[in-house]
């Protein structure tokens, strides 16, 4: 018996207990779909403590954790510095509905280290910040309609329901019922890495879009990297058509580099939202742009967007403390190092498997799409066997590492992860592609 067949199916018994208790008062036991494990079977997993790369369940099997909080977490769990800024302020007070210095102190780290983001606007969720930008493109450019790409996602408001990725795509809902028709109507896919169809929509439909949205790295139908001038070709585009670009870095944000992946895909949209890493795993995102844009924001512009918990202390404290570790040297360059040689290793044990796959991937982020095709766009992405993703997925559980529960998400390395680690994760990879292969 190998290393890892020695961890096979451990005991989850309490927690299936507090799972089954959870699902008589919680929607399905959750509180995000994604982590119902529904698309992958199983049972869904129950934390109880998170520390460094590793996640503890409830019944204390750790797990080697690739899911990062859906990349929120870049520093691993429970890091002493996010965790020391999060007590101290604790005890300072948790929320105060009035402004901070920490507010101030945020929004400089995250403005020097992205200059074309004069100022910012924090909110508490990817989805709120995407939401706010699209209507402050709405409110300045006094125009509806939106462009976002299929397999795209961009949080759960009524705009962006249609042909989204991540849950929608691993629960196959294309359009979300509750979304009136006639909002639905005011957005318009287009495929990832599709230039020419954006470019038709917009000779047919001329002055009537206000912004594109894209996440410059798709993430959320798995990892799709942007082909060459795809990128630059929107924001041609939507200067030539007088439409802004909303670059969606929710993911993106401080994952590859210590600042936004548009410097290094040489792209600058109009507006960018982030959120994730920038709260350190406490609820923080913000949506940003040049000085002139964002101060048609209320108070200073007619563009009403707020909220009570926004800038809250406690999260400004862990994105602050967040954000220094992440400057300091090296960081990226390791974590990088790290993912490259999980990448080199997963497409080595697909190879030995004798499994035709695609590996995308990109720094920290990567997805295993068991399709023999490339993987460039939503509907390559759905090409892939879900079923044997799910396969694998559990088969990885069950030997303690956590991979995305769903095919349509990406795979996290975190700065605590370790050439250690990857190796194992490789070594248990390749056990368990070959006995999906048999
Ligand atoms: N925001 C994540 C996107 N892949 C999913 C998290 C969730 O929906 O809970």
């Amino acid at each position: 018996m190998s290393a890892t067949q020695a961890q096979v199916k451990p005991e989850r018994k309490r927690s299936r207990e507090i799972f089954e208790k959870a699902e008589k008062v919680l929607v399905g036991g959750v509180n995000s779909p994604v982590r119902a494990f529904r698309s992958v079977g199983g049972e869904p997993l129950i934390i109880e403590r998170g520390s460094g790369q590793y996640l503890y369940d409830a019944d204390g099997n750790p797990l080697l954790d690739y899911v990062c909080s859906w990349g929120a977490m870049l520093l691993g769990h429970a890091h002493p510095a996010v965790t020391k800024a999060i007590a101290e302020q604790a005890g300072r007070g948790t929320s105060f509905g009035v402004t901070t210095e920490l507010e101030l102190e945020l929004a400089t780290l995250i403005t020097k280290a992205i200059p074309f983001l004069e100022k910012v606007r924090f909110v508490s969720s990817g989805t709120e910040a995407t939401m706010s930008a699209v209507r402050l493109a709405r409110g300045v450019t006094k125009r509806d309609l939106i462009i976002k790409f299929e397999g795209c996602y961009h949080g759960h408001a009524d705009s962006f329901l249609s042909q989204a990725g991540s849950g929608l795509a691993t629960l196959g809902i294309a359009e979300c019922p509750g979304v009136p028709q006639a909002l639905a109507a005011l957005t318009i896919n287009v495929p990832y890495n599709d230039l020419a169809g954006v470019e038709k929509v917009f000779s047919e439909q001329k002055e009537k879009i206000a912004a594109v949205i894209v996440e410059p790295i798709a993430a959320n139908m798995g990892v799709v990297l942007p082909k060459e001038g795809f990128l630059q070709g929107l924001r041609e585009l939507t200067k030539k058509h007088g439409a802004l670009l909303i670059i969606d870095e929710v993911i993106t944000g401080f994952r590859l580099q210590n600042g936004s992946a548009q410097t290094l895909l040489g792209v600058q949209g109009d507006l960018t939202t982030m959120g994730k890493i920038i709260g350190g795993g406490v609820p923080v995102a913000a949506y940003g742009g040049s000085a002139e844009l964002m101060n048609n924001v209320a108070p200073l512009g007619p563009v009403y967007q707020a909220g009570t918990l926004a800038g809250n202390p406690l999260a400004m404290s862990a994105g602050i403390a967040t954000l220094k570790e992440l400057a300091k040297p090296g960081i990226y360059e390791n974590i990088a190092a790290n993912a490259k040689k999980l990448v080199h290793g997963l497409k080595n044990a697909l190879a030995g498997a004798g499994i035709a796959a695609q590996v995308n991937s990109i720094g920290s982020l990567s997805t295993v799409f068991f399709a023999p095709e490339p993987v460039a766009d939503y509907t390559g992405a759905k090409r892939s066997d879900t079923k044997v993703y799910a396969r694998y997925f559990r088969e990885m559980l069950n030997r303690g590492i956590f991979l995305a529960p769903s095919q349509f998400e990406a795979a996290f390395v975190s700065a605590n992860h370790t050439p250690a680690d990857i190796d194992r994760t490789i070594a248990t990879a390749q056990e368990v592609l070959k006995s999906l292969a048999a």
